[in-house]
């Protein structure tokens, strides 16, 4: 972020959360909802379907893990993020039920046994059904669906305080709740505090996941107006380190910096992102590649995917799949992510023509993460 924030604190030690964990805290929302013995039959069933699928590859238990959690929590809600292909892929319309009529769990005499039907013609065997596809893993938008194993994965059908914090680190959080997860999203919207004044939200991992290298995809559509500087980015404030805080920043967009300056247009609709690479942090600079994509249309307007692919040497961006920027740079720290709603700097200051309230949200869809294999 190009802000010029002193960092007034530091934290001594972080504790480093392993991926089962946060599986397994990150699946607990949709989990609970499966309540019913049926909705809980149909689950295992779809955990086996997606174990098996997955044994031909070299997969670890959390991949194997997820898909099944997510199935679950469809098999919950019975709705599904129309943008979510991996959903998709895991409903399985056509899986036999899984109830076994002939093993009832009782001690009751079996009943006489029925007259055996008379026989009847064989039917014509009908063709052969088209398989149903193996469920898909939950993969990046547009890579390859064999290079990667999904670490983690954040729908947004609850807000989980065991994988996201509401205040960055140097910042109290603002007793002004303005957001909130509702229809599967997380919603930052802009709003005057108590006293008066717009105020950073920032919801972030730090503490509770890190990721070195991979892949993190976030699906969202951007607030509007005059101060409003969503973002998305990996970040590392690491005990001792300062100034060294390196930084990938996925997403910058600057609505109210009108249609002069390339950022959005004549109603301060953002038209433009920026991404950008710190490899040693903004004080410890300079950044090492930074570019600005215009014209994109009005990304308030809908859904997009922002995502990165973050290698040792190189590290590249993509908008809804397409690659649109890399940089070489070396950064091997681990890093947490941010989803935030900032004020200023490109944007210029919130004031009375910025809309506030929860119709003019930084809404994200979802925010998943990949390892390499
Ligand atoms: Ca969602």
């Amino acid at each position: 972020m190009k802000n010029t924030n002193s960092y007034r604190l530091s934290i001594s030690s972080l504790a480093s959360a392993c991926a089962a964990v946060l599986l397994a805290a990150c699946g607990g929302g949709g989990s609970a909802e499966s309540t019913t013995a049926a909705q809980t039959t149909v689950t295992a069933e779809q955990a086996q379907i997606v174990a098996a699928a997955d044994t031909s590859a070299s997969s670890t238990s959390s991949v194997t893990v997820q898909p099944a959690e997510t199935a679950a929590v469809d098999a919950a809600t019975g709705t599904q993020p129309s943008a979510n292909p991996v959903d998709a892929g895991t409903t399985n319309e056509t899986a036999p039920s899984p109830v076994s009529e002939n093993s009832p769990a009782t001690s009751t005499p079996a009943p006489a046994p029925a007259p055996a039907p008379a026989p009847t013609p064989a039917p014509t065997p009908a063709p052969a059904p088209t398989p149903a596809p193996a469920p898909a893993a939950v993969m990046p938008y547009g890579q390859s669906s064999t290079a990667y194993t999904l670490t983690f994965s954040e729908e947004f059908n609850s807000y989980n305080t065991s994988v996201w914090n509401d205040h960055i680190w140097y910042e109290s959080s603002n007793a002004t709740k303005n957001y909130t997860v509702e229809d599967g999203k997380l919603k930052i919207w802009p709003q005057r505090d108590a006293s008066g004044n717009f105020f950073n939200r920032t919801i972030d991992t730090d503490g509770k996941y890190y990721q070195t290298y991979g892949y993190f995809e976030m699906e969202a559509k951007l607030p509007y107006g005059k101060g409003t500087w969503p973002a998305f980015w990996l970040f590392n404030h690491e005990a001792g380190a300062h100034p060294y805080r390196p930084e990938i920043d996925i997403l910058e967009a600057y609505a109210g910096g009108g249609p002069n300056s390339g950022w959005s247009d004549s109603a301060l609709r953002p038209t433009a992102f920026a991404s950008t690479v710190w490899p040693n942090g903004i004080e410890g600079g300079p950044h090492a590649g930074s570019k600005t994509f215009q014209n994109l249309g009005d990304l308030s307007a809908g859904f997009h995917k922002y995502a990165v692919k973050w290698e040792p040497n190189k590290i590249t961006f993509y908008f809804d799949g397409k690659e649109m920027y890399s940089v070489n740079a070396s950064m091997s720290n681990r890093m947490y992510m941010i989803l935030d709603l900032w004020y200023g700097s490109a944007s210029g200051s919130a004031d009375n023509s910025t809309p506030q309230g929860k119709s003019n949200s930084f809404e994200v869809n979802y925010v998943r993460a990949w390892q390499f294999k």
